[in-house]
């Protein structure tokens, strides 16, 4: 087992990579910029060092920097959280390089994933669902017009290079499909240096479904049931649930398998999700695997009892799964997003001072964060302030504890998005378990937040 390991990011996460650590009996060197100085991680760790200013660009996605702090601070593993450099082959890459393990999958697989063009035709030619469409990159107008032909109107362009939501485009016609497919390359290769594109049919009202996996690289592969992150607002999710409402056990049955030989045709190694998306049939198909640890992943733990982040140590350190093949799961979480938005002003930014900081507890709830009273949110980071995980026997109990804990939960100084949760909570279509990805959009009236 390791004796130190650095965390590469902030926030939340870093405070939860380390509270495992410490139960680990790991030893933990945090890492933050000009402007967190004062955060929770900084406080938390057995040693914190300085990488750069408030940038993300110059601190925390700076690699010489964190890597000279990862050699003088003599550290055996790096554990990089979410975002900033957790899915960057190349950094994953020079950790190897300096004979310090990256906490994730082998830089091959976050290769193989980041191209989402090639790790759908990798899943198809395993026999995994994939939404009919291109085999491959789109080469040129011709090509994309006999795939329109096949799939039919409406479909939607991605960049290969893409992921996320970002450089998608719908198409509703042919003559769309000329103008768009030129524009879709030009902008990919501008955004991600890779101006490959490819081609699906577009679904109208699919519900986005993910499967958490765990792979030790010893021929053990485990799949900890799905979660359903449908309630999201411009590709952002703000609510994540654990089982889907919209899954049977026979869908379920279904979704595990193509997890579990998705990632094994992968390669894969360490924690992943693969995304489906599903429709109102039942059906599902492959979108993209994300090769890193999710903000979302506490409502599996609440599900299944496991720690993930202890797994994903374990498993970078050698060790081999000891959990079962289909771990069991028991009752049902829910996962808000508090994040630093006024839902009533188009989700706004709202950085600065907190001045009042009271997290709910009780019975069946988490809140995983690195706020408290005093703290200032910067404005450089991500919004995200607290997750309150709730979990219930079952789906009502964990609705009702949540509505409960966001009621008691006092933030003051600035604006959160609890009073989106609170109507999402309240809503009829949400409580029937009716989420879809344009959910929000449909169903909850923003306008109605304003206070
Ligand atoms: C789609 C789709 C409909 N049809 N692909 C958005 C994020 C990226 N992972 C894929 N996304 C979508 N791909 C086809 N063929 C609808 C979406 C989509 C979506 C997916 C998951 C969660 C939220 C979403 C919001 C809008 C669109």
């Amino acid at each position: 087992m390791f004796n130190k390991i650095l965390i590469a990011n902030r926030g939340e996460i870093a405070v939860r990579i380390i509270r495992t650590c410490r139960e680990l009996g790991i030893r933990t060197a945090a890492v933050y910029s000009e402007a967190d100085r004062g955060a929770l991680h900084v406080r938390l760790a057995d040693e914190a060092f300085c990488i750069g200013p408030a940038p993300a660009r110059d601190s925390y996605l700076n690699i010489p920097n964190i890597m000279s702090t990862a050699e003088l601070l003599d550290v055996d593993a790096i554990h990089p959280g979410y975002g900033f450099l957790a899915e960057n082959p190349h950094f994953a890459e020079i950790c190897q390089d300096c004979r310090i393990t990256f906490i994730g999958p082998p830089p091959e697989a976050i290769e193989k994933m980041g191209n989402k063009s090639a790790a759908r035709q990798m899943m198809r030619r395993a026999g995994i669902p994939v939404i009919p469409g291109s085999d491959g990159p789109i080469r040129d107008e011709a090509q994309a017009l006999a795939v329109a032909r096949e799939t039919g109107f409406p479909l939607i362009i991605k960049a290969a290079a893409g992921g996320g939501g970002r450089g998608m485009r719908v198409v509703h016609t042919r003559e769309d499909l000329r103008r768009h497919l030129s524009a879709a390359q030009q902008e990919a290769e501008a955004a991600f240096g890779n101006g490959a594109v490819y081609i699906e049919k577009y679904l109208e009202q699919p519900r986005h479904v993910e499967v958490q996996i765990l792979a030790d690289g010893r021929g053990t592969t485990v799949a900890l049931g799905e979660r359903d992150c449908s309630v999201q607002r411009r590709h952002q999710k703000l609510l994540e649930e654990s089982p889907s409402p919209a899954v049977s056990a026979r869908l379920r049955r279904a979704l595990v398998r193509a997890a579990v030989r998705a990632a094994e045709v992968a390669g894969y190694v360490n924690a992943g999700t693969v995304e489906f998306l599903v429709d109102s049939d039942e059906h599902f198909y492959f979108m993209e695997m994300n090769t890193r640890i999710q903000v979302e992943h506490p409502v599996t733990e609440m599900v299944t009892g496991i720690d993930l982040v202890k797994e994903q140590i374990r498993i970078a350190a050698g060790e081999r799964l000891t959990l079962p093949r289909e771990p069991e799961t028991r009752g049902h979480a829910i996962e808000c997003r508090v994040n630093a938005e006024d839902p009533a002003r188009d989700f706004a930014p709202s950085a600065g001072p907190i001045t009042a900081f009271v997290p709910p507890g009780g019975p069946g709830i988490r809140v995983d964060t690195h706020a408290f009273a005093g703290y200032t949110i910067p404005p450089h980071y991500d919004s995200l302030v607290a997750k309150v995980i709730a979990w219930g026997r079952d789906r009502d109990e964990a609705i009702a504890r949540m509505q409960r804990a966001l009621g008691e939960f006092e933030v003051r100084g600035i604006r959160t998005t609890i009073p989106f949760h609170l109507a999402v909570l309240d809503n009829a279509f949400f409580r029937r378990g009716e989420v879809y990805v344009n959910f929000v959009q449909r169903r909850i009236d923003l306008s109605a937040l304003r206070s």
